[in-house]
């Protein structure tokens, strides 16, 4: 740098802002201060030459060498900056990530698309067999009165029956007058009530749906479970159409080597009552842990329509009669696909659900 005198104070502050804005780094900016106002520098040593002066002329000279100075140390700071943005900018692009390629690299994973769920399936197969053999499908409400759900289905209050269904009950109203269905049966009641009241009977329908119950789960129980609810009424119905249904249905829905036997049961509702049950398709009839070592699994149960029933809802029995069954769909989906367990449909494992894409 050349030496500064009170002379030269403007082309040397004009070689200063050039050599700063020609400066490249931060680095270089801190070295070049050093030398153009540091300690050492001209700079310093004309100032403290100034004492010399006389003290009009070191009053005049100080005010201009430290103008030149003032120039010098501001042009340090403009540059500062921008080369400190320059610095931030070329940091943040060497850590840049290239979304680019992790794009790509995600896109090549194929797209695993959901599936409706094995008893959605089953419903669904199960609803297309029995529109195959002459039924309507209908549906009905999960929260009922008890009225629906018990008493017209003749079972009044503190019928022992009432015992066979362990209910959850809703906290609406009245204790224990609204609740989470137990079964499909009361959908029958607003089946027939709506046919009466619309005259448009007979009826030969069929309605799925959930249910609940506080039952333990285990390989053939859930809390919250699904059946399907049949129902016919017209004239001259007899209990060799409920039985040929059932049969024609396990054939149709199970496969020809699976066929259906009828127990005796009972249900308030129907009068006779049969328990309806099939051959295992774990065991094929062999016995197995699923069956109880029987042979066969109870789908659900069936029986004639009560005569209580029809006059609940003010059907003629002079003139109709009927049959009614109801059966577990997660029963169904077990049977037809060999679950041993019925808990495996709830417990949302990838693996299981794979299989019945
Ligand atoms: C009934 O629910 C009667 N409403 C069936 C009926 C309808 C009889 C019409 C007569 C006329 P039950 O409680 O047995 O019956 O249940 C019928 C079927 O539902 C059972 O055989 C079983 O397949 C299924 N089921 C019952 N409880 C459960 C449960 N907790 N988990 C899974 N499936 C169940």
């Amino acid at each position: 740098m050349v030496d500064v005198s009170l002379d030269n104070l403007d082309a040397v502050v004009a070689q200063c802002v050039g050599a700063i804005s020609d400066a490249s780094s931060l680095d270089s900016l801190l070295s070049l201060e050093a030398e153009m106002v540091g300690k050492r520098s001209p700079f310093t040593a004309l100032q403290k030459s100034l004492g010399s002066l006389s003290p009009d002329e070191r009053k005049s000279a100080g005010a201009q060498l430290q103008a030149a100075r003032q120039r010098v140390e501001e042009a340090f700071a403009t540059r500062r900056t921008s080369l400190a943005a320059e610095h931030r900018i070329a940091v943040l692009e060497a850590d840049r990530l290239d979304l680019g390629d992790v794009v790509s690299a995600r896109v090549r994973v194929p797209v695993r698309a959901g599936h409706p769920g094995i008893i959605s399936l089953t419903q669904e197969s199960l609803e297309d067999t029995f529109v195959g053999m002459g039924f309507v499908v209908a549906d009905g409400p999960e929260i009922e009165t008890d009225w629906y759900n018990f008493e017209a289905l003749n079972i009044p209050p503190a019928h022992p029956a009432r015992g066979m269904w362990d209910t959850f009950y809703l906290d609406i109203g009245e204790p224990e007058t609204v609740l989470l269905r137990t079964h499909t049966s009361p959908t029958q009641i607003h089946l027939m009530e709506e046919a009466v009241a619309q005259g448009t009977l007979p009826l030969h329908a069929v309605m799925p749906g959930r249910c609940y119950r506080r039952d333990t789960p285990d390989a053939r129980h859930l809390a919250s479970f699904h059946q399907i609810e049949g129902l016919v009424v017209d004239e001259g119905i007899t209990f060799a159409d409920l039985a040929g249904t059932i049969e024609t249905f396990t054939r149709a829905f199970f496969g020809p080597d699976i066929t259906s036997r009828l127990r005796p049961a009972y249900f308030p509702f129907t009068e006779p009552s049969a328990e309806f049950e099939i051959t295992c398709t774990i065991c094929r009839g062999a016995g197995c842990r699923t069956c109880s070592q029987t042979g066969w699994i109870e789908l659900g149960g069936c029986g004639m329509v009560d005569p209580a029933v029809f006059a609940a809802v003010g059907i003629d029995t002079d003139r109709y009669s009927g049959f009614a069954f109801g059966f577990g769909i997660d029963r169904c989906a077990q049977m037809r696909h060999g679950i041993a367990d019925m808990r495996a449909i709830t417990e949302n494992d990838v693996r299981f659900l794979e299989l019945f894409s």
